[in-house]
């Protein structure tokens, strides 16, 4: 990390419905709001690939209110730092209305915002780091090789995850093309760099970094509103667009 605040864009994903586990914990006491899962993403582009939704399982999560209507659910560190970003009020108070650990959020049914796959599964990543962003991650598989190798795990030892195969049945959507990678960066950099599993944390570091090169430098935008562009001008527009929609807010820290 550099100097000065990461801008993030936050998405902003509602739930369809809650696991079991959740709905208990979280049913009655969120004063009606609509709650939406919060990823904070560095490639708000990419969104018309989400196939899914991580979570870590082991992460203290909060329900907090935004205003009346609303309420997000992610980390308490990251619902502070958007009490003082102007996106609830008011300004920096947290309201807290429940909390919940991650694995109960597992197989909960959340709106994937400009996906072509409408509603994904909230499923559980090992790598999800609590202190970085709002603790839950946007999964693109296609040009994410993180995403692509937890799915690819998810897949291989479902019942060892605990979950339903079918949660995890979306596969990568082709959203950018690059001309050494094709239409599916990520899952050819796993190939090449012959990453066999989340652990492989240095290979799937080195793929990291090419992807988001390729993407950014190379990639040219195959679906959506800005299809046929390059992916370093679509990047902002997309953004936009989803913030225009109320689908997404701007989040630094
Ligand atoms: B990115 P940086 Cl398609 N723990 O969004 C682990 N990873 C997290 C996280 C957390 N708490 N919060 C956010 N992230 C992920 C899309 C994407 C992302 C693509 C390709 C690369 C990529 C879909 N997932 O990130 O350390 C989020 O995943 C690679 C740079 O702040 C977020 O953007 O640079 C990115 O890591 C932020 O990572």
């Amino acid at each position: 990390e550099g100097i000065g605040p990461q801008e993030y864009t936050g998405i902003k994903m509602e739930v369809v419905n809650w696991s079991p586990a959740a709905k208990e914990a979280i049913e009655g006491k969120v004063g009606g709001r609509k709650v939406f899962l919060v990823a904070a993403t560095l490639r708000p582009e990419t969104m018309y690939g989400q196939t899914n939704c991580y979570v870590g399982t082991s992460i203290k999560y909060g329900v907090f209110a935004v205003n009346d209507k609303e309420a997000f659910l992610c980390t308490h560190r990251a619902a502070r730092n958007m009490a003082f970003q102007g996106t609830s009020t008011p300004r920096g108070i947290v309201n807290q209305l429940v909390e919940i650990s991650g694995d109960k959020l597992i197989g909960t049914k959340i709106k994937a915002p400009f996906a072509i796959n409408p509603e994904v599964y909230v499923l559980p990543m090992d790598n999800v780091i609590a202190t970085k962003g709002t603790g839950v991650v946007t999964s693109v598989p296609s040009d994410s090789p993180d995403d692509c190798q937890t799915l690819f795990d998810l897949r291989k030892k479902a019942a060892f995850y605990k979950i339903d195969p079918a949660w995890a049945a979306i596969d990568p959507v082709p959203v950018i093309n690059t001309p050494n990678y094709g239409d599916l960066c990520a899952p050819a950099l796993l190939s090449a760099l012959k990453v066999q599993s989340q652990k492989d944390t240095k290979q799937l570091l080195e793929a990291k970094e090419i992807a988001y090169k390729e993407g950014f430098y190379s990639g040219t935008m195959l679906v959506g509103e800005f299809k046929g562009m390059p992916v370093q001008d679509a990047k902002g527009k997309v953004r936009d667009r989803m913030i225009e929609a109320g689908l997404a807010f701007p989040y630094a820290e």
